[in-house]
C-alpha cells in the first residue's frame, strides 16, 4: 500500500508515474514542524534505515547526514554528505514493522539519521514542499517492489552492455584505442567496450569528434565493430560558446540555454572554455538536445554515458569577475590569518560553487524557476534528453545510456555508474554496498570504475576488484588521465585477469536473467542479507550480497588477505573458480567461515534448492548464447532455474 501526502507547494519532479490522491491524513510514522521544516521520527534500538541510493558510508544509513545535492565531489570519503545522486528513498525496518519513505522534492532535504542524536532521524527541507510517499508492506523487498511499481520500470540496456569494456581518461587518438584492442586481443582477454572520454572531441564540443586525432571516424567505428568493439563516447552537459558551431548556434537562436535573471545566457565554464548549459528541463530544450545525438548514432554509435551534469561548473564569468575585483583587496596587504583565509577561500571555492546554482534560472512547466529549486533533477533530465530520442531516433533498438548525476526517474532512461572514486580498498567496499541501496531506488544498469578512477591503483586491487565487477551490470574498467595505466593486460597476471574475466562471460545467462527479471518485475538484482534471512546475525552483514535468486558472494576487499571470514544464513555451497571451467565445490553449514581466496580465485555461494547456470564463453558477448550450458546446483532434485532470454537489441 502506497499513499502519498503533500507538504507545501512541491515543485513536480515526474518520478512518479502512477496517479495518486493526496491524503489529507497526516504523515503516517513522522512528526511535522512546519517552522523547523522538518519531518521527524523516533528509531528504535533494533530499526535499521537501509537505502538513500549512491551515498557514502555503509548498508544501514544510521549515524551519519546525507544531503540530497548533487555535487561533482571526486573524493568519496566518509564525512562527505553528498555525492552525484540524490535518490531519496529508504525503508526503516525491524523485526516488528517495516515501511518506505520517498521524499519527492527537486531542492535540498537533508537526512540526519542518527547524526544530532542517536535515535532521531530527522528529514530537513530548505523549501518545505514536497511530496512524500510512504510504502507500507509485508516486508522489506515487498515495501521495495511496491515503491518500484509506481516510479516505472527500469532501463534495459542491449544485452552487449553486460560485456566487458576499457576505459581511461586520455586516450588521445584512435591509434590509441586500436592499441588498447590489439593488446587484448594478444592476452587473450575478450572485451566489448572502449570508451570514449572528452579526448575524442574537437574542442570538447558535444556532438563533434577531432578530424585530426579520429579521422574518419564513422569507418573507425565500423572497423571496432568487426572486431567485436562498441565504441561508447562521452557526452558533457556543457555547451562550448562558439559561433558557427551548430549546436551553440541553435540553442541561442531559439533559447534552449539556461538564463541569468537579467535573460542573457548563463555563461560558465567546463572543459571547453566557456559554455552555455541547455534547459533540459524544458520540453522543447530537451527534445533538441536529445535529438544531437543521433549524430554519433549516424556514425554508428550506439551507446553514450553523461557526464558533468550536476552540472559541474568549473567557474562562472560573473563570479569570476567578482573575485578579480574583490582579488585587488588583497594585493600588497600583509596578509593576517583571517586575510589570508579568506582570500584563499576566494579563489579555492571558486568551482561548483552554490552563489553560481542561484545565478540562473530554467523554463520548467510553464514557470520560470531558479536552478537551486530543482537542482537535483538537471542531470535526470539530461539522461532524460537521451532516452526520449533514442525511442524516436532508434524505435527498435536499444542504446546504451548511462549518466553520472541522477535523480529518481532517470532510472527509467538510463543506468549510472558511481562517478570518481579512488583506486582504495575502501572504494571497492563502498561499491559493494552501494549496490543495493541504488536497485531500490530503480537503479539497476550501475557499476563503479573498476580498478579505481582517481589515484595510483595495484595489481592485487584491480585482481580483487575485477572479482566482484564482473557481477556488476555495467562492468567497466576507468582510469583518471594522468593515474597509473590499469588496462589488464598491463600487470603480470595476465592468466588471472584472462580467467577472471572469461568466468563474466560464462555468467550473462544467469546475470542477464536476473537483471531481466528484476527490471520487469521491480525486483532487486542486489540485496542485503538482511532482506531474505530475518536472523540477527544477517543484519549486521555490510559486506556480502544476495545476487539474484541463486548466489550470495563475498567479495575480498581488503589487501594482502587470502581469504575471509563469511557469514552463511543458512547451508550454501561454496564454489571456488579459478576459471570457468576449473572450479571446487565444498558444502558448508550454516555459520561463521574463514574461507580461502587466493589473488586468481572468486568465490560464490550457491543456494540449497538453487541453480547457478554457466556458459562456455569464447570471445566475448559475440559468442554467448550459442554455447552450451553446465549448471552449477546445490541440492539437484529440488532445484529448477529460469532462464530468460531474448535477441538482447529490440526494445521490450
Ligand atoms: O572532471 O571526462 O566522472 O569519468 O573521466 C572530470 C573526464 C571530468 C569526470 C568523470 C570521469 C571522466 C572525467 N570527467
Amino acid at each position: 500500500m502506497v499513499r502519498k501526502y503533500r507538504i507545501g507547494n512541491p515543485i513536480p519532479t515526474d518520478s512518479v508515474v502512477k496517479e495518486f490522491q493526496i491524503s489529507e491524513e497526516s504523515i503516517p510514522h513522522f512528526d511535522r514542524n512546519d517552522e523547523k521544516k522538518e519531518l521527524s521520527l523516533l528509531l528504535k534500538k533494533n530499526d535499521k534505515v537501509f537505502g538513500l541510493g549512491e551515498t557514502v558510508r555503509g548498508m544501514n544509513k544510521r549515524g551519519w547526514l546525507y544531503t540530497a545535492n548533487n555535487s561533482d565531489d571526486p573524493n568519496h570519503t566518509e564525512n562527505k554528505n553528498s555525492l552525484y545522486a540524490s535518490q531519496n528513498f529508504f525503508v526503516v525496518f525491524s523485526k516488528e514493522d517495516q515501511f518506505g519513505v520517498y521524499v519527492d522534492t527537486p531542492g535540498k532535504v537533508s537526512f540526519d539519521i542518527g547524526y544530532t542524536s542517536l535515535d532521531k532521524l530527522v528529514i530537513s527541507f530548505e523549501d518545505f514542499d514536497a511530496d512524500i510517499y510512504i510504502v507500507e508492506g509485508s516486508d522489506v523487498l515487498d515495501i521495495v517492489s511496491q515503491f518500484r511499481s509506481i516510479i516505472g520500470r527500469s532501463y534495459i540496456p542491449p544485452k552487449w552492455a553486460f560485456g566487458f569494456g576499457q576505459s581511461r581518461w586520455s586516450y588521445m587518438t584512435a591509434d590509441e584505442v586500436r592499441e588498447v584492442a590489439d593488446k587484448y586481443a594478444e592476452a587473450g582477454i575478450p572485451l566489448d567496450m572502449i570508451y570514449l572520454d572528452i579526448d575524442y572531441m574537437e574542442k570538447y564540443k558535444d556532438f563533434t569528434v577531432d578530424e585530426s586525432s579520429f579521422p574518419e571516424f564513422p569507418k573507425f567505428v565500423e572497423e571496432m565493430r568487426a572486431r567485436g568493439i562498441h565504441l561508447v563516447p562521452i557526452i558533457d552537459a556543457g555547451v562550448k560558446v562558439e559561433e558557427g558551431y551548430d549546436v551553440y548556434d541553435e540553442g541561442v537562436e531559439k533559447g534552449y540555454f539556461v538564463k541569468k535573471e537579467n535573460g542573457e545566457n548563463l555563461l560558465a565554464a567546463v572543459w571547453p572554455g566557456l559554455v552555455h548549459f541547455p534547459d533540459f528541463l524544458n520540453d522543447d530544450a530537451r527534445a533538441w538536445f536529445g535529438n544531437k545525438y543521433k549524430v554519433l548514432i549516424d556514425q554508428g554509435i550506439d551507446g553514450f554515458w553523461n557526464d558533468m551534469n550536476e552540472p559541474a561548473i568549473f567557474y562562472t564569468q560573473d563570479h569570476l569577475d567578482e573575485v578579480f575585483e574583490q582579488i585587488e583587496d588583497y594585493k600588497g596587504k600583509n596578509l593576517d590569518i583571517k586575510s589570508f583565509f579568506a582570500f584563499k577561500d576566494l579563489v579555492g571555492s571558486i568551482d561548483n560553487n552554490p552563489e553560481d546554482y542561484r545565478r540562473f534560472y530554467h523554463e520548467y512547466k510553464g514557470k520560470r524557476i531558479r536552478h537551486d529549486k530543482v537542482h537535483n533533477i538537471f542531470g535526470y533530465n539530461m539522461t532524460r534528453a537521451a532516452g526520449e530520442a533514442f525511442e524516436r531516433i532508434c524505435p527498435d533498438k536499444r542504446i546504451l545510456m548511462f549518466s553520472r548525476s541522477s535523480y529518481i526517474g532517470a532510472h527509467r532512461y538510463g543506468g549510472i555508474w558511481h562517478g570518481d572514486n579512488h583506486s582504495w580498498w575502501a572504494h571497492l567496499l563502498l561499491n559493494i554496498q552501494q549496490m543495493p541501496a541504488v536497485n531500490m531506488c530503480g537503479f539497476l544498469y550501475t557499476g563503479a570504475d573498476i580498478g579505481g578512477f582517481g589515484s595510483d591503483t595495484t595489481e592485487d586491487l584491480v585482481l580483487r576488484w575485477t572479482a566482484f565487477g564482473i557481477f556488476t551490470p555495467l562492468f567497466r574498467n576507468h582510469c583518471a588521465m594522468g593515474m597509473r595505466n590499469q588496462e589488464l593486460y598491463r600487470f603480470e597476471n595476465i592468466d588471472a585477469f584472462r580467467n577472471i574475466i572469461k568466468l563474466r562471460y560464462a555468467l550473462i545467462p544467469y546475470l542477464y536473467s536476473e537483471f531481466m527479471k528484476a527490471a520487469l518485475g521491480d525486483k532487486m538484482l542486489f540485496k542485503p542479507l538482511c532482506f531474505e534471512y530475518g536472523d540477527d546475525r544477517s543484519s549486521q552483514v555490510e559486506d556480502q550480497l544476495l545476487l539474484g535468486e541463486s548466489i550470495m558472494l563475498a567479495p575480498v576487499y581488503t589487501q594482502n588477505a587470502t581469504g575471509r571470514y563469511v557469514y552463511l544464513p543458512e547451508d550454501m555451497k561454496l564454489v571456488r573458480f579459478r576459471a570457468y571451467d576449473d572450479y571446487d565445490e565444498e558444502i558448508l553449514q550454516a555459520g561463521d567461515h574463514y574461507v580461502k581466496a587466493e589473488l586468481n580465485e572468486v568465490l560464490v555461494f550457491v543456494r540449497k534448492g538453487h541453480v547457478l547456470p554457466l556458459t562456455t564463453p569464447e570471445d566475448g558477448m559475440k559468442s554467448v548464447g550459442d554455447a552450451e550450458m553446465t549448471y552449477i546446483c546445490y541440492d539437484s532434485d529440488a532445484a529448477s532455474y529460469e532462464l530468460y532470454t531474448d535477441d538482447g537489441v529490440s526494445r521490450i
